[in-house]
């Protein structure tokens, strides 16, 4: 965040996945990304986003960071994925039959924290998953896949970069979880 040449970043908060646990997703999903004919992810760019800023101008990066930095030390939580459905045919997901409440409340809590800051923060009720696909040509019904647990330390702040080879995420700040 400290490239004073940069006007604006596209900005999230997510949750960013190990190597390893990227690579449990991908042998999980890879049979289900197949067979949804959709657009895939690419494996190194699986993420849980927690609250997505959009394209946030020089002048805001202090209050971002201030609301990423206001919530470190929170209570670390575990994350069981367990579901491959499509919403719509726009994106194909991996999801949780249990979100963690520890999960919700974090996101809930950036989003109160920045509400004031950004016009048009994504209001609808937070629901943590992992795109897999998107642009299918066909809805899919939920599939329930074996469960994957991951221990969730930290979060982080990511900037998306698109180009003609698709989108480009760098973590830029990452604060722990107890
Ligand atoms: P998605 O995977 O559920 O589509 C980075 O672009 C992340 O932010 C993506 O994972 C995407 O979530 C989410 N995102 C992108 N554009 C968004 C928007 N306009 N509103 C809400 N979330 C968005």
């Amino acid at each position: 965040m400290s490239s004073p040449q940069r006007d604006s970043r596209r900005l999230f908060f997510a949750l960013w996945p190990s190597d390893e646990f990227r690579a449990q997703i991908e042998a999980i999903a890879l049979p289900a990304i197949r067979a949804s004919g959709g657009r895939a992810i690419p494996p190194r760019n699986f993420h849980v986003t927690l609250l997505f800023l959009g394209e946030i101008p020089a002048e805001k990066f202090p209050a971002i960071q201030q609301a990423g930095a206001s919530l470190a030390g929170g209570p670390a939580f575990q994350l069981q994925l367990d579901g491959i459905e499509s919403w719509g045919r726009r994106v194909l997901c991996l999801t949780s039959s249990t979100p963690p409440a520890a999960a919700i409340d974090l996101a809930d809590r950036l989003r109160a924290s920045l509400r004031s800051q950004l016009k048009q923060l994504d209001e609808r009720p937070y629901s943590p998953h992992i795109t897999l696909a998107r642009d299918l040509p066909r809805a899919r019904p939920i599939q329930k896949v074996e469960t994957l647990f991951q221990k969730v330390n930290d979060y982080a702040l990511v900037e998306s970069v698109r180009d003609a080879g698709g989108s480009h995420y760098s973590v830029l700040e990452r604060w722990p979880l107890q």
